[in-house]
């Protein structure tokens, strides 16, 4: 299975393609669309999110709500491209307008300019946008179907705002109440904290990052390898968190804590009851020796602040080489809701690409049929 996205933020539409999903997997656009929307909401987001109203329309490989085995793609349309056409259009536009040339610290722009050979930074941060990942929740959303046809869940929720952070452990069936939180966060107190945070720093110009935690319940033992590298699950997975923007750290169960501990306090002992190996711990996370083991995934991803502050950094205008203030584009404050989601989905997409190397199968059934067939 694999995923290839394209578009530019304010460009038509952003695209994209899934290849090697099976046959006859139930497709339910309208929970894509409840994703899309997930994306687009919590508290700190920007002007955009009151343009776009983010839907997906399926351009292949499904009919009647059914996959064909065949490529799927599909597109989210930007709706501001109306406002854009003039300055993005690929038939022709005025490229002077909309220029970026005084380069923000933190995002694409300046080492994007140079090695891409331009001199608007515009023709960089349209495609470095965070805007793709729509696309990348859409085709997570599939993902997601496929693994749940396997009974395997993915959820998550926010663990901390700048700072501001909730270090309660919590169920897996407690995090689905995240969603309906204006922060994605499940400590009231913690949370209006952090709103009020978010408050701050949006008067002050400023923005905020934070930590996300991602769950994956229900996937059995020995997905992923232990016999080369790059078919590591820990790597997979690790790699699809830090290929969302803004990523800048992750960590898989007691993570960077395991480091200050005593193996004695760390490794999660072995137990065999009923015909079933378990334990009574899961400081791994799940993942031991590349594979999962059978017990809950738990990652956590920290998000850096978004680098368009409002209030501008110093830097250099590319054009004239002088000092200046950071362009100050309409941005968003914090987007941790918007990155728990995508989070959730790249996970979803990764596993699913993990389960279907390991399985493969032509067409659904074949696919629950394996994975039945394994062991716990
Ligand atoms: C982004 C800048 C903002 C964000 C955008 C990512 O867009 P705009 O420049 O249009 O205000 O809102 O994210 C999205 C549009 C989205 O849908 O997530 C950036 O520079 O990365």
């Amino acid at each position: 299975m694999k995923l290839s996205t394209a578009g530019e933020s304010h460009g038509k539409t952003l695209i994209g393609i899934i290849e090697g999903l099976p046959s006859n997997l139930q497709i339910n656009i309208g929970e894509i669309n409840y994703y899309l929307s997930l994306r687009q909401s919590g508290y700190g987001r920007g002007g955009r999110q009151k343009i776009e109203s983010d839907k997906v329309e399926i351009l292949s490989g499904v009919r009647n709500c059914k996959t064909l085995g065949s490529p799927v793609s599909f597109a989210v349309v930007n709706a501001d491209y109306a406002n854009w056409r003039d300055s993005m259009a690929p038939e022709g536009c005025d490229t002077t307008q909309k220029t970026l040339t005084k380069v923000r610290p933190g995002h694409a722009d300046l080492t994007g300019l140079i090695k891409y050979g331009h001199t608007d930074a515009r023709n960089v941060l349209e495609r470095a946008s965070a805007r793709e990942t729509a696309v990348r929740v859409a085709a997570g959303s599939i993902a997601r179907q496929y693994l749940n046809a396997l009974g395997v869940e993915v959820s998550g929720y926010v663990k901390s705002v700048c700072g501001i952070a909730d270090e309660k452990q919590y169920s897996f069936e407690q995090l689905e109440g995240a969603k309906k939180q204006p922060l994605f966060m499940l400590d009231e107190k913690v949370q209006k904290k952090a709103i009020e945070k978010i408050d701050k720093l949006k008067a002050d110009g400023d923005t905020a990052g934070g930590i996300i935690e991602i769950r994956v319940k229900g996937l059995k033992s020995g997905f992923g390898s232990c016999m080369q590298y790059s078919t590591k699950l820990d790597a997979i997975l690790c790699g699809a968190l830090m290929s969302v923007q803004a990523i800048k750290g992750v960590e898989i169960g007691l993570g960077f804590e395991a480091a200050k501990r005593e193996g004695s306090r760390v490794h999660d002992e072995i137990y065999y009851e009923n015909g079933k190996f378990f334990r009574k711990t899961n400081n791994a996370g799940g993942i031991e020796g590349g594979m999962s083991n059978g017990e809950e995934i738990i990652l956590r991803a920290a998000m850096k602040p978004i680098p368009t502050l409002m209030k501008g950094l110093n830097t250099v205008d590319y054009a004239t080489k002088q000092p200046c203030t950071a362009a100050s584009e309409r941005s968003d404050v914090a987007a941790i809701c918007a990155a728990e989601i995508i989070l959730e989905s790249v996970t979803a997409f990764a596993l699913a690409e993990v389960v279907s190397q390991r399985l493969g199968g032509d067409n659904m059934r074949e696919v629950i049929e394996r994975y039945n067939a394994l062991q716990d």
